[in-house]
């Protein structure tokens, strides 16, 4: 404390004041918006397909996330109708360093969900699901 002087009880409970309240905003998002506090780290940007999309069968499954993501501990599955699970292990290795991308088998028509768990460079691991639909290919 002496090294700091006497400005420094002063600083430091400024410091602890905002740190309380960036603490508390936090809090107050995840309550509104539902999400785990310990689980804000590694989101979904983008997909594609996209959450709730109906497209004709994607041939590749793309995740973006809003950080880096140790991608040998990532673990996507893909649940088709009659809750048939594929897990996707194939990922592509030239992926940027925040994305997930799968080549897909080929997909009948129907509802799909993919469950992802990932864990970003700082540690936390974060868990969801979107959903999508292959249209039937007649018009
Ligand atoms: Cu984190």
């Amino acid at each position: 404390m002496r090294l700091v002087g006497c400005r420094g009880p002063l600083w430091i409970g400024r410091a602890a004041l905002v740190l309380g309240l960036v603490v508390a905003g936090w809090a107050m998002v995840t309550w509104i918006s539902g999400i785990p506090a310990a689980s804000g780290h590694a989101i979904i940007l983008e997909s594609s397909p996209k959450h709730q999309e109906t497209v004709a069968a994607p041939s590749r499954l793309m995740l973006r996330f809003n950080s880096r993501i140790e991608k040998k501990l990532c673990s996507v599955s893909l649940i088709g109708p009659g809750q048939t699970t594929i897990l996707l292990l194939r990922q592509e290795p030239d992926a940027p360093s925040n994305m997930l991308i799968y080549q897909l088998p080929v997909l009948g028509p129907g509802a799909y969900r993919v469950k992802w768990t990932v864990l970003a460079v700082d540690g936390h691991v974060t868990q969801g699901t979107l959903v999508f639909s292959v249209a039937d290919g007649k018009p």
